[in-house]
């Protein structure tokens, strides 16, 4: 039988080499061996996804290459998601998430999604390149206590700061947090826009969406 060190290679490995086939294997295998999804996802699937994403930028991957490797990391997350421990509650808060306008990457925030879902949240997801507008009449319609705007280009990443301008003007901004995130995004960019907080991965934004809204 393979170690974890081993299956969480493999996972990694068939991500960076776009073997969906071989990364739904070892997937069943990790849980087989009773190994925690958690980790499988993050240490495995995620960091072959940030490794193929460098491969990118280097020039040696072709965007037909990476796509191809986020079907690997799906394949790999639909076995592995549905063995995280979900929290359960009966009054579960409720986020709004999405890209912003202008932008169709939706991997990270993919992630972020599941992450919070895991840890017990209601989940709207909006998609990718959602009108900015959207973000607010969503979270008008559905109570929601948080927003999460997402986005990796430097050309979009302004229409975050026009839904918190939004969201004021709705007369919303001390009732929704806002939490922002993606590539170009840091805490500095945060404070300059006015958003509540920034987090840096899917794991952070669970701690972050916890802290803001209280939560233990
Ligand atoms: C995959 C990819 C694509 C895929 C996207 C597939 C998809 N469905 O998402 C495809 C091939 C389609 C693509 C297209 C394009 N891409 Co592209 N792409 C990438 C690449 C290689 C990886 C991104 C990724 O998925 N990373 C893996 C995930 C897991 O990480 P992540 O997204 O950063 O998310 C994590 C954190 O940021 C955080 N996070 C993310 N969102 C949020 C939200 C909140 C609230 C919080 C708290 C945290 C958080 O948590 C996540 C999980 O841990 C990046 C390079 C890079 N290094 O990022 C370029 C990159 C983002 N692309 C880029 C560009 C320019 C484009 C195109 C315009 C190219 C073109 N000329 O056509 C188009 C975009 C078209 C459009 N209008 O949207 C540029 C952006 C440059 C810039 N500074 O503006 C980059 C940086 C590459 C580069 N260096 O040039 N791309």
């Amino acid at each position: 039988m393979s170690s974890k060190e081993e299956l969480l290679k493999r996972l990694s490995d068939g991500v960076v080499e776009m073997e969906e086939d071989d990364v739904a294997e070892a997937a069943q295998e990790y849980l087989d061996a009773g190994y925690p999804a958690f980790d499988g996802i993050m240490e495995g699937l995620v960091d072959g996804m940030n490794r193929a994403s460098e491969l990118y930028e280097a020039e040696e991957y072709f965007v037909t290459d990476v796509l191809l490797c986020s079907d690997a990391m799906y394949a790999g997350l639909d076995i592995l998601r549905p063995h995280l421990p979900e929290v359960s509650g009966d009054e579960k808060v409720t986020g709004v998430i999405g890209v912003v306008e202008g932008d169709t990457h939706d991997i990270g925030k993919n992630l972020v999604k599941i992450m919070l879902e895991t840890a017990g949240f209601n989940m709207i997801d909006l998609g990718r390149d959602v009108p900015l507008t959207k973000f607010v009449e969503t979270a008008k319609e559905e109570h929601a206590a948080f927003v999460c705007l997402s986005t990796l280009m430097t050309t979009t990443m302004g229409g975050m700061e026009t839904v918190i301008q939004l969201l004021d003007e709705a007369g919303l901004r001390d009732k929704v947090k806002v939490m922002i995130g993606g590539g170009p995004i840091s805490q500095k960019y945060a404070d300059k826009i006015g958003a509540d907080g920034y987090s840096q991965n899917a794991v952070e934004a669970v701690k972050l969406a916890k802290k803001l809204l209280n939560i233990a």
